[in-house]
C-alpha cells in the first residue's frame, strides 16, 4: 500500500489542478466524517484521494476496459459520469496497487450510491458532495445535515442529484434509482 505522499503524487499527475483540489477537499470532508461516525480515517483518506482518479481518461479507454474485463455491455451505452467510478476502481487497483475491497467499492459507488452502502461508501458519497470547494445549490444544507445524520445526508444528496438529472433531461442510471428508492422514497 502506498503511503499518502506517494499516492498524492500519482493522483496529482492524473488530473487537472482544479480536480486535484476537489480531491483534497473530499479527503478533508471524508476524514471529518470518518472521525464523526467511527470509520477508519486512513481508509477514508485513501478512498477520497482515489475516487476521481480515472475521471480524465478518454471514452475510448473506458470502452476498451468494458470489453477487456468483460463488464456488462450495457455500460457501453453510458458515459464518463458513470464510468469514472465504476470502472475507475479497476484502474485504481491495477495502477495504484490498492487492493482493499472496501475502498474499491466506495470508489465504484461514489457517483450513483447504492441500495446497500457501508459506512465508508456513505462517507465517500457524501464527502464528494459537501467538500469545501463545492458550490452547488443546497450544499450548505447538505453540510449541516451531514453533521447530524449521515443517512439523511445520503438521502438529501440523492434526491437533489436525481432532481437535477431530471431537470436537464439526463438519462438516469438504474443504480441511481435504486439509491433513491432505498434512501429517499417513503414506502
Ligand atoms: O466526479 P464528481 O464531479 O466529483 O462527482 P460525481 O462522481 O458524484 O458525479 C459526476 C457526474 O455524474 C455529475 O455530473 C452527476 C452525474 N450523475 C450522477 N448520477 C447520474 C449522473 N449522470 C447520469 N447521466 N446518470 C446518473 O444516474
Ligand atoms: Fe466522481
Ligand atoms: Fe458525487
Ligand atoms: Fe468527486
Amino acid at each position: 500500500e502506498d503511503t499518502r505522499e506517494t499516492l498524492l503524487k500519482k493522483v496529482r499527475a492524473a488530473m487537472s489542478e482544479k480536480r486535484f483540489n476537489h480531491v483534497l477537499g473530499v479527503e478533508k470532508a471524508a476524514i471529518f466524517l470518518a472521525e464523526k461516525y467511527g470509520e477508519s480515517k486512513e481508509k477514508a483518506s485513501i478512498a477520497a484521494l482515489t475516487h476521481d482518479y480515472a475521471k480524465e481518461r478518454s471514452d475510448d479507454e473506458f470502452k476498451k476496459i468494458i470489453l477487456d474485463y468483460g463488464y456488462d455491455l450495457d455500460l457501453l451505452n453510458w458515459n464518463n459520469a458513470i464510468w469514472h467510478g465504476l470502472l475507475g476502481a479497476k484502474l485504481v487497483e491495477k495502477e495504484l496497487g490498492i487492493t482493499d475491497e472496501s475502498i474499491l467499492q466506495a470508489i465504484r459507488l461514489h457517483t450513483t450510491g447504492a441500495a446497500q452502502m457501508t459506512l465508508l461508501d456513505k462517507i465517500i458519497y457524501v464527502a464528494d458532495y459537501i467538500e469545501p470547494g463545492r458550490d452547488i445549490p443546497g450544499v450548505e444544507k447538505a453540510r449541516a445535515i451531514a453533521q447530524e445524520d449521515l443517512d439523511e445526508a445520503v438521502a438529501y444528496e440523492t434526491k437533489h442529484t436525481l432532481a437535477h438529472l431530471i431537470d436537464i433531461n439526463a438519462p438516469v442510471y438504474p443504480k441511481t434509482i435504486e439509491t433513491y428508492n432505498r434512501w429517499v422514497a417513503k414506502k
